[in-house]
């Protein structure tokens, strides 16, 4: 084994881990440990460098790994086709291993530290032979920000690496940092395919079988057998979120899953809004919201997590811990997503897309008329009467945040925006109406604990079907959802009541009875975001005018008071987007309680009391 690249002493891992013995804890001899169990034949110790990147870069494009773009369509670009069984995160395969098994919770799987590190020491044991091990160093948030945290990823796929590049800070400085006793995440992760001395490489080598694992106590991942999105970008869902919330629990702040955008007004009054959406239901959308309504202006802060932490004047401090979009292609056009479309025309990554005969890519929805060739995300040729898709449900583009042009000015500021306001939404064909204000902020923790959406194919799973995913942190949460309920009860506690956002809920995706949705969506949803901010306003006593009615489920805009001029929508479609069916929603309570009895007794009072609020109003509806 040689090390081909120098590096900085760091030390200060500080608690032990479940799978290796690092000796003093420093990540020189956590890399060694786990060098040492995988066997690569080389390590590197990554520096973040554009010429490094250029250099792997080149290396797959020989190893038929990526497939380079035209340069004068899509400059600085590259195709990569995963194989067809690793397309999307594992739900089944992800493991949350506390010591008890009652703080992962009944939704998560759960098992033993002691048991998965055993387990995962024969499955990692040799599991780098033929391959070079990565040692990534990375910053989740501004480098030294003071809401930002480190992480070190270890990883056998220069896939990875490069993609790490685009959606973390990785740079040497990280390991200052440690040396200097910055507390840091070890992330290990393998695609699991070890290679023979005269084995010749897939172009996307992975593993039947997976495991994306959490230690909570110990604060490390270890993920093997998938080289895709956030089952081996470690520092997206793998610490952002789920080792992100444990910490974030501990410590009395939140790591979740959201976009985070900033409104200004024609006034020029800013707002800024967190909105949590399940997995591919729009948060990239709104993130890059293109305003229809005059005067108004959407700047992006971030489009997938959120952490937030009370700050010392009582308010609700936010960043983007990411530096890049690992965005859904699909749907993704001109008319839908403007500015991602801007955002895309050069340096990305495409993932599981469409090439076309000219050396570009494609995808449905990005034009109306798909080209009569194309070659498939499978790598085979393309025709639309295939009776296929062309591009993978969720292929994604891995791009800079940088070059988005409704990035905000200040985005990486390390000290983050004041939150004004929470949006929580899903996709609901039914009974959700296109927004509601929450009462109250316990009652807000109420429609975040209670999101239900339909399935989409941003994990495995039927798409369409109706599932609970409370916060959008289902799939998320590195601990049990009531506790993540009753953490959220704590940090409104924690907040001046003047400055505590103000909670709402959207829907974009009601269908009439001819099953086509009610609402024109994207950009006019800037009608809905003008609304919440001016409830914001209402809220502190700069606007006088009556914005809401009371419903049985929350606040709905009064009448006049959400701008839909110019929609030529119907009145009876406007009813049915706002309509509140008693009977259903009392069937939606009945849903609800059941699903808070699956968690044992674990709900906090305070939301089992808004679920009798909600009842009690239904009863008088
Ligand atoms: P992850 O990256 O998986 O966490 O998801 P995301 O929430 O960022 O997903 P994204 O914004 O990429 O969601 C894309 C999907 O939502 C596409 O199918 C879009 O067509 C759909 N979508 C987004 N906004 C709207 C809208 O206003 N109306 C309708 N009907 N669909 C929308
Ligand atoms: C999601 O599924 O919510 C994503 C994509 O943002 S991935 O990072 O692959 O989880
Ligand atoms: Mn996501």
């Amino acid at each position: 084994m040689t090390a081909t690249v120098e590096h900085p002493a760091a030390t200060a891992y500080r608690r032990p881990s479940a799978v290796v013995d690092p000796g003093d804890r420093s990540v020189e001899a956590w890399v060694a440990e786990v060098a040492a169990l995988t066997q690569p034949d080389a390590v590197v110790w990554c520096d973040g460098s554009a010429h490094e990147k250029q250099r792997l870069l080149a290396e797959m494009v020989e190893a038929g790994t990526l497939v380079r773009l035209d340069e004068g369509r899509r400059p600085g670009s590259y195709l990569a086709r995963s194989h067809p069984s690793d397309v999307a995160r594992v739900e089944s395969r992800t493991f949350i291993c506390s010591e008890r098994q009652e703080d992962a919770g009944p939704t998560n799987n759960w098992e033993h530290p002691a048991r998965m590190g055993a387990e995962l020491r024969g499955v990692f044991a040799g599991a780098m032979r033929g391959r070079t091990l990565y040692v990534v160093p990375f910053s989740m948030g501004p480098l030294g920000g003071p809401i930002s945290q480190v992480g070190v990823e270890i990883t056998d796929s220069p896939y990875v690496v490069v993609s790490m590049h685009v959606m973390t800070r990785v740079s040497p400085r990280v390991l200052q940092l440690i040396d200097q006793g910055a507390d840091w995440v070890p992330a290990v992760h393998s695609v699991g395919a070890p290679l023979g001395p005269l084995e010749r490489d897939v172009p996307w080598p992975c593993n039947e079988t997976k495991y994306i694992a959490h230690f909570p106590e110990s604060r490390e991942i270890w993920s093997f057998g998938s080289g895709y999105g956030g089952n081996a970008l470690l520092g997206k869902k793998c610490f952002a979120l789920r080792i992100a919330s444990v910490m974030a629990r501990d410590e009395g702040w939140l790591a979740e899953h959201m976009l985070l955008v900033r409104v200004t007004n024609p006034a020029g009054h800013r707002f800024h809004l967190a909105a949590a959406f399940p997995s591919a239901c729009g948060k990239t959308n709104l993130a890059m919201l293109r305003p229809t309504l005059p005067g108004w202006q959407v700047e992006t802060l971030g489009d997938d997590i959120v952490w937030m932490r009370p700050d010392d004047d009582g308010a609700l401090r936010a960043i983007n811990p990411e530096a890049g979009f690992f965005g859904v292609a699909p749907g993704t056009g001109p008319d839908t997503n403007p500015t991602a479309i801007a955002t895309l025309s050069h340096d990305v990554i495409f993932t599981n897309v469409a090439l076309t005969d000219d050396g570009d890519v494609w995808w449905e929805g990005l034009t109306p008329e798909p080209p009569a060739h194309l070659v498939d995300w499978t790598g085979r040729d393309w025709t639309p009467d295939s009776g296929r898709p062309a591009a993978h449900p969720n292929s994604r583009f891995t791009v800079a945040a940088s070059q988005c042009p409704s990035i905000a000015p200040d985005w990486d500021d390390p000290a983050g925006v004041p939150v004004d306001a929470i949006v929580f939404g899903g996709r609901r064909a039914t009974n959700v109406p296109l927004v509601t204000q929450a009462l109250s902020w316990d009652h807000g923790v109420f429609l975040g604990a209670t999101i239900s959406s339909e399935r989409t194919a941003a994990a495995e799973g039927t798409v369409g079907e109706l599932r609970r995913d409370p916060f959008a942190m289902m799939p998320f949460c590195g601990y049990a959802m009531p506790d993540h309920w009753a953490h959220w009860l704590a940090v409104g506690d924690a907040l001046a009541p003047a400055r505590r956002p103000r909670v709402f809920q959207v829907n974009w995706f009601r269908k009439g009875a001819d099953g086509r949705f009610l609402w024109p969506g994207f950009g006019e949803n800037t009608r809905v975001v003008a609304w919440i901010t001016e409830q914001v306003e209402r809220a502190r006593g700069q606007r006088s005018d009556v914005g809401a009615v009371r419903a049985a489920v929350g606040l709905l805009p009064a009448a006049g008071s959400l701008d839909l001029t110019g929609l030529g929508l119907t009145e009876d479609a406007v009813a049915a987007l706002f309509d509140v069916p008693a009977e259903a929603w009392r069937r939606e309570a009945d849903l609800t309680e059941a699903f808070f009895e699956g968690f044992g007794g674990r709900v906090p009072v305070e939301l089992t009391d808004q679920l009798d609020g909600l009842r009690a109003r239904l009863a008088n509806a």
